[in-house]
């Protein structure tokens, strides 16, 4: 299920990002009808330099009936940095939360792995069926939780933001995203679209869950300095956080 044709920047990244990209396009192959998503033809590969160092981004994007977009992405700082990005945008038709995981380290050192179901519906709750599921899932503690930045207030009460401390932590993240994704997945594609009149506040949902994440300065940061200011603005408003039409 998860074996990978093409060879991927993730071979030389940290263990827990190659196998975390491998898991996501695994549940994403086996759930999901996928077609191609056409990133703006020069963002889907891109090298910069940041500190004397090189910075890849590779990108692979996908689209479903119930998805716009589903965005993977990983990117390397030479040995410094190491980061996979992805979310997966429903399109507003759908009543369904943003699926959204981060995980950024270096020197072989995980220092951030978040993941979450966001809700962005007016009421900003989760549907009934992913409360249930993401209840149902066996509690875990892990050593070193990290604390939300202000903008964070878009994440559920689901939300794992950890420091993983060792090789058992990495397992239980990894596990964890791929329940979640399992439970997002099987669920997204037995939804039916909502009303008409909902779907202005599942929009206006995502565009927030979307300018709260272009707030994040450490993302923006890596980017200006490898490719300046109006780069970085773009790329985040374009490919890592495009706002609904
Ligand atoms: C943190 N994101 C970070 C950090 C860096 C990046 C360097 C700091 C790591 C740390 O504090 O240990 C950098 N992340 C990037 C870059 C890209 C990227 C350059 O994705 C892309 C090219 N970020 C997301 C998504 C979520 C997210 C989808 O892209 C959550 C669903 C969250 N990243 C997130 C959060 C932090 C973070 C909450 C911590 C921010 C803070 O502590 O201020």
């Amino acid at each position: 299920m998860s074996s990978n044709p093409t060879a991927s920047l993730r071979e030389q990244q940290h263990p827990l990002i190659r196998q975390l990209a491998n898991t996501i396009e695994g549940v994403w192959h086996k759930y999901l009808d996928l077609s191609p998503y056409h990133l703006p033809a020069e963002l889907g590969y891109v090298e910069g330099r940041l500190e004397g160092e090189k910075l890849i981004i590779e990108n692979r994007c996908y689209q479903t009936p119930q998805f716009r977009k589903m965005h993977l992405e990983l990117a390397k700082v030479g040995n410094m940095l190491d980061i996979l990005h992805c979310v997966m945008f429903p399109r507003p038709e759908y009543d369904l939360p943003m699926f959204g995981c981060d995980l950024v380290g270096g020197r072989g050192q995980i220092s951030a792995a978040i993941a979450d179901l966001s809700p962005v519906n007016l009421h900003r709750s989760l549907p009934v069926a992913y409360n249930f599921a993401l209840t149902e899932l066996t509690a875990i503690n892990f050593s070193q939780p990290r604390e939300l930045p202000d903008w964070g207030n878009i994440f559920s009460d689901f939300c794992m933001f950890v420091r993983p401390s060792s090789p058992e932590e990495e397992t239980l993240f990894l596990s964890r995203v791929q329940e979640f994704l399992e439970i997002h997945c099987s669920q997204a594609t037995s939804s039916s679209p909502v009303a008409p009149e909902k779907v202005a506040s599942i929009i206006a949902g995502q565009h927030n869950y979307c300018t709260k994440q272009q707030q994040n300065d450490k993302t923006r940061r890596v980017l200006e300095k490898a490719f300046g200011q109006d780069w970085a603005e773009n790329y985040m408003t374009t490919v890592l956080f495009d706002l609904p039409e």
